[in-house]
């Protein structure tokens, strides 16, 4: 791939020779993490496809959407609505890190090394010039969740046009949710005069309608984990909402759909899963290629990963709804959608409790893992909640805290081992 996109990623500005680097990376953990495991569907070739051509084929993909005049639109967090982005005639990518790059550069730009990984990550890749998706981006949205989100923003829009959206403390009282639909106007505002299109009752359908099918395919697909016999590992599902925030969302649709079929008419399941201990993961988000925790459970080859309550997982795609072809309800159900995602930025926000005690039911968890990334204040505090309440669930749970490094890999793998004996 290295040779035939060359040109394209210099055009974008990238630095290549690192950029090499990266891919050479990450195409040695691919292998080792995902090609190696012992069973997978037929329809995860298409996995290994899309990331195999996540800065190749994608990338020109959306260099020759953007030639169409089309709008590319960064963005860090559930809270930025893609079917607005949709409708509007844009493309949406996600640009969260999950692999530590050049962090020395991050720490001597913030004069800080005590930042979370996720940033950091973002940062590195965007100080570095090694993201063809920050460089592809017309805009980048960000939002004020946690402290750490909303100060970098100032300094990346030091480098890249950032636009904030507000966000109010919760979102679960009368005042907080008028706010949150007065930033959410603003925001169509700004992307209405960026694309230079405007929203509409039948771009708004349209764009929920592609967006609703993309949550109910994910939706099903994690159905399939329900069952004893576990039919595709917690790693692939990870990659799979992984890459719902990059890749062509008709091409995720239909082949996601297939994978789906495949999966319920095949019958097929990883050997020996039914004895498995059944592992839920809570937490923060595992963004891209943070495959750390999945990894080390399901390397025991005594694990499987069932379930992830993460936004890179169920609160992705639960509570999906679809279009009315009414402007008004359309964007009401939009805003009510998006300000009741469960995460430890609110407070108080004990209906994420809630689906954590509800999941861990539904999909039979042993066990659940409380992971946290390392510098998440939000999420460490929130977290010594989510254990309490566990505990008084009689469901057992690990609390871990980690980052994107190697570092403390033997001891987490420790720690898991001894969790999942208990079980
Ligand atoms: S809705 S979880 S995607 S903010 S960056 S909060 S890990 S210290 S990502 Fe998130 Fe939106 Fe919430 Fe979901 Fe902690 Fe790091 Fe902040 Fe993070």
């Amino acid at each position: 791939m290295a040779k035939t996109y060359e040109k394209m990623w210099r055009e974008l500005g990238m630095d290549v020779e690192k950029h090499c680097k990266l891919l050479s990376a990450l195409t040695v953990a691919y292998s080792d993490i995902y090609l190696s495991q012992i069973y997978r569907p037929e329809g995860t070739g298409y996995l290994d496809f899309v990331v195999s051509e996540a800065h190749g084929l994608r990338i020109e993909e959306l260099i020759n959407a953007k030639k169409d005049g089309k709008k590319i639109i960064g963005s860090f967090c559930l809270y930025v609505p893609e079917e607005i982005i949709i409708a509007l005639g844009a493309i949406g990518v996600g640009l969260c890190g999950g692999i530590d790059f050049e962090p020395e550069n991050v720490h001597s730009f913030t004069g800080s090394r005590n930042i979370c990984p996720l940033i950091q990550s973002f940062m590195g890749f965007k100080l570095s010039g090694v993201c063809p998706y920050f460089e592809a981006a017309d805009l980048l949205v960000g939002e004020t969740t946690c402290d750490g989100k909303k100060k970098i923003y100032e300094r990346l829009n030091e480098l890249q046009e950032t636009y904030v959206v507000n966000l109010p403390p919760n979102c679960s009282s009368d005042t907080g949710y008028e706010y949150f639909k007065k930033e959410m106007g603003k925001l169509i505002h700004k992307l209405e005069d960026l694309t230079g299109n405007k929203l509409t009752a039948e771009n708004l359908a349209s764009g929920i309608e592609k967006v609703n099918q993309k949550r109910k395919t994910i939706e099903k697909l994690y159905s399939f984990r329900k069952n004893k016999k576990v039919p595709i590992s917690g790693k692939d599902v990870l990659l799979v909402s992984q890459l719902a925030f990059y890749e062509d969302i008709d091409r995720f649709n239909e082949k996601i759909g297939e994978l789906n079929e495949e999966i319920e008419s095949s019958g097929k399941y990883i050997p020996g899963s039914e004895s498995m201990k059944r592992i839920m993961i809570t937490g923060t988000p595992m963004a891209l290629p943070n495959w750390k925790i999945h990894h080390i459970a399901e390397s025991t080859d005594e694990a499987v990963v069932v379930c992830e309550e993460t936004c890179t997982g169920t609160r992705y795609f639960e509570n999906s709804f679809s279009a009315t072809g009414d402007m008004d309800k359309d964007l009401n159900n939009v805003f009510r959608h998006y300000s009741s995602i469960n995460c430890a930025c609110f407070t108080p926000n004990p209906e994420r409790i809630d689906d954590i005690i509800r999941l861990a039911k539904e999909y039979s968890a042993d066990g659940v893992i409380v992971n946290n990334l390392l510098f998440c204040t939000d999420y460490a505090l929130e977290n010594s909640i989510v254990e309490k309440r566990l505990n008084e669930a009689g469901i057992p749970a690990l609390r871990l805290e980690t980052d994107y490094s190697v570092s403390d890999t033997e001891t987490i793998k420790t720690r898991i081992e001894a969790f999942i004996e208990t079980l």
